[in-house]
């Protein structure tokens, strides 16, 4: 018998308590063996690539957390839900449309093994590394397809190599600049901590990570006021 590495889940419901940043899921892998049962998997990141037609997963923010592996074997159907906000953003401008922001699933490594199911009942799946698809990943009774992400540092938003003159990532940060959730103007992707503001915390880690890009003023206003 093959030696599984990782975490065997042997619970119906498989999720991440409150609260969910206390919990580091980079170097986990987790592993669905065949169950009488069919597990849920509770879905713990906010869709931030949503919103963004980049495709870019940001490998230093604190609550974009991806498993290292998800592995779904033959004979197991695994399903997707969020049925916790973690924590609960909501946006109301054009970085996107509806009000709460999903969460979604987020690996570096996928693979449905041949006769397995994973159903993401409308939920988001990224990945960043391989992606294994011989059993079938369904959204509701249509094939659904992953998004593959390119891992990157917080700030570039665009994708495209930032080398501190992307003028594209400074405006998009400026626009969401000492905003809150709910507000017109805030983005989730430019939310680095996923608090529900942007605010110098954001702003300290895009100059960390791109201090040649010419960064934004400091915000003058008290937050919960700003125009
Ligand atoms: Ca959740
Ligand atoms: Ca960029
Ligand atoms: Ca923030």
């Amino acid at each position: 018998m093959e030696t599984q590495k990782g975490l065997v889940v042997t619970s119906e419901v498989f999720t991440i308590s409150d609260p969910p940043l206390a919990f580091d899921s980079e170097g986990v892998s987790v592993v669905f063996t065949p169950t009488t049962y069919a597990p849920i998997l509770e879905v713990f990141a906010p869709d931030c690539a949503g919103s963004n037609p980049g495709n870019v997963l940001f490998t230093d923010s604190p609550c974009v957390r991806r498993w290292q592996a998800l592995t779904v074997d033959s004979g197991q159907t695994v399903t997707l839900e969020n049925n916790y906000a973690s924590p609960p953003i909501t946006c109301t401008g054009t970085s996107c449309a509806g009000a709460e922001v999903p969460e979604a699933l987020y690996v570096s490594k996928l693979d449905v093994a041949s006769g397995s199911v994973l159903q993401v009942s409308g939920l988001n799946v990224y990945y960043t590394g391989k992606l294994g698809t011989e059993g079938t990943i369904l959204d509701g009774s249509s094939p659904y397809t992953p998004t593959k992400l390119t891992p990157t540092l917080y700030g570039n938003f665009n994708e495209t190599i930032m080398v501190g003159t992307d003028g594209a990532d400074v405006a998009r940060f400026n626009d969401a600049y000492c905003s809150l959730s709910g507000g017109t103007d805030y983005d989730p992707l430019v939310d680095w901590n996923c608090d529900t503001k942007i605010d110098a915390e954001d702003r300290d880690q895009f100059i960390l990570n791109w201090p040649a890009a010419g960064i934004v003023d400091e915000c003058p206003c008290i937050l919960n006021n700003c125009p």
